[in-house]
């Protein structure tokens, strides 16, 4: 089966610019940011969404969060977790990924 796009860009197949990296995680600026910063959380491993997701692999993302968004420079000013799942949720992207927004005041409720 054909890697998915996330997956290509882990590969480094296809280009992405890079906020971090390590053996379990990477960070990259989104190629359509919804705000002023706006970079994606993927694990390495590929899981569709949360739905079937790795807890330990959640766990690990979730506990960089604050370490990325201080590399962003949003850690005192705020910013926002997402984690689009399935057709409600708007997920156009079968690889699990969290989105970090912020460097503006974000809107509220989502509709
Ligand atoms: P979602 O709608 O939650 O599945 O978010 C997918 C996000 O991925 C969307 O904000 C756009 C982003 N995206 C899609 N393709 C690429 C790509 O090739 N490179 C980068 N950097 N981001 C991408």
């Amino acid at each position: 089966m054909e890697d998915c796009i996330f997956c290509k860009i882990i590969k480094g197949e296809i280009p992405a610019k890079k906020v971090y990296e390590d053996d379990e995680l990477l960070v990259i600026h989104d190629v359509a940011p919804g705000a002023p910063c706006h970079v994606l959380l993927l694990p390495k491993k590929h899981m569709r969404n949360i739905m079937k997701a790795d807890p330990d692999a959640v766990k690990y993302i979730m506990g960089k969060v604050g370490d990325i968004a201080r590399t962003l420079g949003v850690d005192e000013s705020g910013f926002r977790v997402v984690i689009n799942t399935g057709i409600d949720g708007g997920q156009s992207v079968e690889h699990l990924h969290f989105h970090l927004l912020g460097g503006a005041k974000l809107g509220w409720p989502p509709c």
